[in-house]
Formats: C-alpha cells, sequence, structure tokens
C-alpha cells in the first residue's frame, strides 16, 4: 500500500460527470406546473403535428403506442435549479414522428391539454434527443408528471418539456410560450445557463 491522501474515499471525482452550472441534484422528483392537472382520456387523447401550410399529422393513442417505441435514460434539469439523475422513460422519438412530416420551417411551439405552450427549434427534436414519454421508470406516466404524455427534452431546461402535451405547431419564426413571454429563455440550455432572456 503506498501514500494514500487523507479524506479520499470513494469513488473518483471523474465517476461522478458534472452538473450544468448552478444546478444541485435531488433524489425527489418535484412537480411543477402553472396550473390545474387536466384530465385526459386516452380515447379522445390524440397527437397532432401541424405544419405551415395547415396540413396536420394526428396519431390516436393506440397508433402512438403501435408506433416503435425507445427507452431513453437521461438526466433533468429544472431552471429552478433541481437536477434530477438518470431517469428512465419510454416514448416515441420525435424523429420517428417527423419522418414524412413535409416542412420549411424551423421552429415548434409544442402546446398542451390545458393550454401550456413552450417554442423549441425543430432540429432540437431531432437526432434522437426528443421524444413523446408516457412511461416513467417502467409504470404509467403519473398525471401529474404530465400524463398521458410529456414531451422529454432532456438536453434543455425542463420548461421545454411540455406536459400533457397535445401537439406542435411548425412555425416559420420562432415565437414564445408561456415561460419564455414572461421573461425565460428563448433556447433555455442548462450547461449555458440559460436561465433568462438576455442570459
Ligand atoms: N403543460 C405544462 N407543462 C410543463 C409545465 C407546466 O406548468 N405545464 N411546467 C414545466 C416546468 S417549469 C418544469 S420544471 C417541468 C416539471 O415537470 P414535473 O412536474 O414532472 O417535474 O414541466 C414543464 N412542463
Ligand atoms: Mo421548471
Amino acid at each position: 500500500m503506498g501514500i494514500v491522501s487523507p479524506g479520499f474515499q470513494g469513488r473518483p471525482r471523474s465517476a461522478e460527470p458534472a452538473l450544468p452550472p448552478g444546478q444541485y441534484l435531488t433524489q425527489d422528483f418535484p412537480v411543477l406546473s402553472a396550473g390545474p392537472t387536466p384530465k385526459v382520456p386516452l380515447d379522445t387523447w390524440e397527437f397532432v403535428i401541424t405544419a405551415e401550410t395547415g396540413a396536420e399529422y394526428r396519431w390516436s393513442w393506440d397508433e402512438l403506442m403501435a408506433l416503435p417505441q425507445e427507452t431513453p435514460t437521461v438526466d433533468i434539469h429544472c431552471v429552478t435549479r433541481w437536477s434530477k439523475r438518470d431517469t428512465t422513460w419510454q416514448g416515441v422519438s420525435l424523429d420517428t414522428l417527423l419522418d414524412g412530416v413535409d416542412t420549411g420551417a424551423h421552429y415548434v411551439q409544442a402546446h398542451s391539454y390545458g393550454g401550456y405552450t413552450t417554442n423549441l427549434p425543430l432540429d432540437d427534436l431531432r437526432g434522437g434527443r426528443a421524444w413523446v414519454a408516457h412511461t416513467f421508470e417502467g409504470a404509467p406516466l403519473p398525471a401529474e408528471h404530465g400524463g398521458p404524455a410529456r414531451l422529454l427534452v432532456p438536453h434543455l431546461y425542463f420548461w421545454k418539456s411540455a406536459k400533457w402535451v397535445r401537439g406542435i405547431r411548425l412555425t416559420p419564426t420562432d415565437e414564445p410560450g408561456f415561460w419564455e413571454t414572461a421573461g425565460y429563455h428563448d433556447y433555455g440550455d442548462p450547461w449555458r445557463e440559460q436561465r433568462y432572456q438576455g442570459d
């Protein structure tokens, strides 16, 4: 046995990847909702992509479940500074849903049952980085966390992950949503700490 630094215990630092700046880890799953939790029966649930031409692409619940499913394990980061590691979801990739959608638009506005909206660049929904998620840790996504289904876009602050998602509108220009209109950043990259407009 050679020299052991006093106080060195457990895993080396490099085994614990950094969190985005200004974030702390939580083991809980806090609920953050701007309004009441909508009740959305599965038999009337639908997800709609509306192109800038007005063309609509619709999926019922059964049609969504019949698409190829993915099970991403991701870290999530809320702008209120909590982060949660290794959350496991099941859902359909936006790559799958956007496949065959004819568009020249560069932005989307996601909209939810209950009226919430949030904006993202269309490219951020592509490349295996965004899902319509319906299952959390192996169980149906609880209503307070966005069930029946929510957007999951973990590389951006979690307000971009619209709960009770109903659809996305493809828009030629960037149209701020609920929190963005209230002063939150248009893009919301946690690694660049883009919390508020001007960050
Ligand atoms: N429809 C809807 N989606 C929403 C919100 C909301 O108020 N309504 N809050 C956002 C915010 S600020 C965060 S941090 C996450 C919280 O998700 P959770 O309640 O599952 O933790 O949902 C986001 N999606
Ligand atoms: Mo949030």
